[in-house]
């Protein structure tokens, strides 16, 4: 075990605190003080009894005022923000996609962008019935583009990505009409259902959810995560590291923030170049250090190995260490805040999005066309900057773990291939991962995802409950915010499989893995997707008879909603450690955590008190296994 040891909430706490004295010398302000200004929260908003779809409210609802100006009682209300919260975040991860496929378009072997994974685009090709043979790579790379294009908005058929799942769960989205047709048909639906005087029944609003988050994660997100592959390599483990003790106060430090790998890909690339190394070397710095922040940070560690700073409520306190000449983002999760914060200190904060525009930063443009100078801009300026740092606001904790990452599907069918006491070839498939679940050696799997929020303290409960799952030979798979919380902790370096029981324990050794599998981003949930797929049709079993549960203990997005119903609509239950503010309908209570389950044989289960949530889940997990006699 030589001096292995995990780095505990408590530690990261002090860390934070001890930066959050640097930003109270220079009057910057942070989450933990503007949680405090808005607490306690709206309990109309809380509960999702407040209704401002039309200009004769906004109406919210009270034992007084059961029903809203239309006549639009709670059930109705909280079933329409339910709705529009999903498909805010399917719109997202969606867009996002469809991003990754024009970017895909502009591939080029002489231009910054190039087919690194021929063979995946030659598979998915295959798989969606284009003719291959003697075709140009390039031209498959643009003709495969403009096919998923369409699948945002063809007018007839579903979804393309949909054959890959197991026939059963085909015909139970058919026949509980939720398969999602064009990408954005489901999100302008979904606009359409929540416009005042159309559906105000909970049962059309939660059927409609389920499908547009379909939409996003067996279409938008699928397309994100299938065609970064391609483009940028399909992930193999890597070792890197994690928390802010990996930025190096020797060095110019940029940061990644947001999603695109399109972006974070041209940073890494030119951050790494002898002639950037050289510039910064001529303005003081002994070289350069690439970090990142929430999915990007994925995104390029799953590739790259680029150590990853933090997560989403680490995001502050990476410009607090006074250390960092730039923090770039593309899109989602990045706090306007980070516009004023910047100005206390001397970085950055470098915008390049049309999508994200914030006050109090640089808008550098980005393009596909015009990436490699832009990406040269940002580095260059990154460097430029650090003669500007002021030594006595740097503080970096010295507080980081080693991991392990990049489980991609096809990376972790490879690993397992060795834990096996098959007598037949079962190479290349999910086989082995299933003896081990069927043998008892490993009772299960949890897919733990999604971001952070102030209202669960931050990190605990992802860690907390990885170290139990893990405990209890429950193998952990884990993407976004969630696997950067472990990986900060230490659980995704390969010596925490000493923390596991005895059977997952072996597993680890056997397949030389950490027990927490790093699988990538939040687009990257359509990987487990379509793991549970596999591991259905080669058990035979439905993916709702598999002892799999997914888990989003500390979610704050509209995208974990959209994520939820897709895990749920896949026959996954889901366990949500926050409430997404359908407390005030009973009705919709009950539709989701129970009445779904006649349609997708799955439902979510919400419950605050972490332990209890993960005892919940233990507990499914052994069910599922009763029920299939194992
Ligand atoms: Fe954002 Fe994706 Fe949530 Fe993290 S987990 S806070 S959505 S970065 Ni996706
Ligand atoms: Fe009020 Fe109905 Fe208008 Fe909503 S749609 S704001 S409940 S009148």
């Amino acid at each position: 075990m030589g001096d292995f040891k995990l780095t505990t909430v408590e530690e990261m706490e002090a860390a934070t605190n001890r930066l959050l004295e640097t930003g109270a010398k220079v009057g910057a302000d942070a989450w933990q003080i503007r949680v405090k200004n808005q607490t306690p929260h709206c309990k109309f908003g809380e509960q999702g009894i407040c209704c401002r779809i039309c200009a004769m409210g906004p109406c919210r609802i009270t034992p007084k005022a059961p029903r809203g100006i239309c006549g639009c009682d709670a059930h109705g209300i909280v079933g329409r923000n339910y709705l529009k919260f999903t498909a805010g975040g399917a719109a997202t991860h969606s867009d996002h996609g469809r991003e990754i496929c024009h970017t895909l378009y502009a591939a080029d072997p002489n231009g910054a962008y190039k087919v690194k994974d021929p063979e995946k685009l030659i598979r998915i090709a295959k798989e969606w019935g284009v003719e291959t043979e003697g075709k140009d790579i390039y031209d498959l790379a643009h003709e495969m583009a403009e096919l998923a294009l369409m699948e945002y908005g063809k007018p007839f058929g579903v979804q393309r990505w949909l054959k890959r799942a197991p026939e059963h769960t085909q015909k139970l989205w058919h026949d509980a009409e939720i398969e999602p047709r064009a990408i954005d048909r489901e999100v302008a639906a979904s606009l359409h259902m929540t416009h005042m005087g159309c559906s105000s029944k909970p049962e059309a609003l939660v059927r409609q959810s389920l499908r547009a988050g379909l939409a996003d994660g067996w279409g938008g997100s699928m397309c994100g995560t299938e065609f970064s592959d391609v483009l940028f390599g399909t992930p193999k483990p890597i070792d890197t590291e994690a928390n802010l003790g990996v930025m190096n106060a020797e060095n110019v430090n940029i940061v990644v923030h947001g999603h695109d790998p399109s972006l974070s890909e041209m940073v890494c690339e030119y951050a790494d170049d002898p002639e950037m190394i050289a510039y910064a070397k001529s303005m003081g710095a002994k070289g350069i250090t690439v970090s990142g922040v929430c999915c990007t940070s994925n995104e390029v560690a799953m590739r790259r190995g680029i150590p990853m700073a933090g997560n989403f409520l680490q995001q502050e306190n990476v410009v607090l260490t006074g250390a960092c000449e730039a923090i770039v983002v593309d899109v989602q999760c990045i706090f306007p805040a980070l516009g004023p914060l910047s100005k206390c200190f001397h970085t950055k904060f470098i915008t390049t999005s049309p999508i994200a525009q914030m006050p109090d930063s640089d808008y550098i443009r980005f393009d596909v066309g015009t990436a490699a100078e832009k990406a040269k801009q940002i580095v260059m300026t990154a460097c430029e900057n650090f003669k500007n740092r002021k030594p006595d606001l740097v503080y970096i904790p010295d507080m980081k773990q080693k991991a392990t990452v990049g489980y991609s599907l096809e990376a972790l069918v490879k690993v397992l291939d060795g834990v096996t006491n098959s007598q037949v070839d079962v190479t290349g498939t999910t086989k082995p991962l299933l003896e081990c679940v069927t043998s008892g050696v490993i009772r299960g799997a949890v897919a733990m995802v999604g971001c952070n929020n102030p209202k669960i303290r931050p990190d605990y409960a992802h860690i907390e409950m990885m170290k139990k799952l893990i405990a209890n030979d429950i193998v952990v798979v884990a993407s976004g915010c969630s696997a950067q919380a472990a990986a900060k902790a230490g659980l995704m370096d390969k010596s925490a499989k000493d923390l596991c029981g005895a059977g997952l324990k072996r597993v680890c050794e056997l397949a030389d893995i950490p027990p927490v599998l790093h699988m990538g981003s939040c687009v990257d949930i359509s990987r487990m997707m379509i793991l549970v797929s596999e591991l259905a049709k080669d058990s035979g079993l439905k993916i709702s008879q598999l002892p799999v549960v997914g888990c989003a203990p500390e979610w704050m997005s509209e995208k974990a909603v959209s994520i939820g119903n897709y895990v749920v609509a896949t026959g996954i239950d889901t366990f949500l450690g926050v409430d997404p503010y359908v407390s005030g309908s009973s009705e919709m209570g009950e539709w989701l955590t129970n009445g779904v389950r006649d349609w997708v044989e799955a439902a979510y289960t919400v419950e605050t008190d972490i332990d209890k949530l993960c005892d919940l889940m233990i507990e499914r997990i052994e069910e599922k296994r009763t029920a299939i006699g194992i």
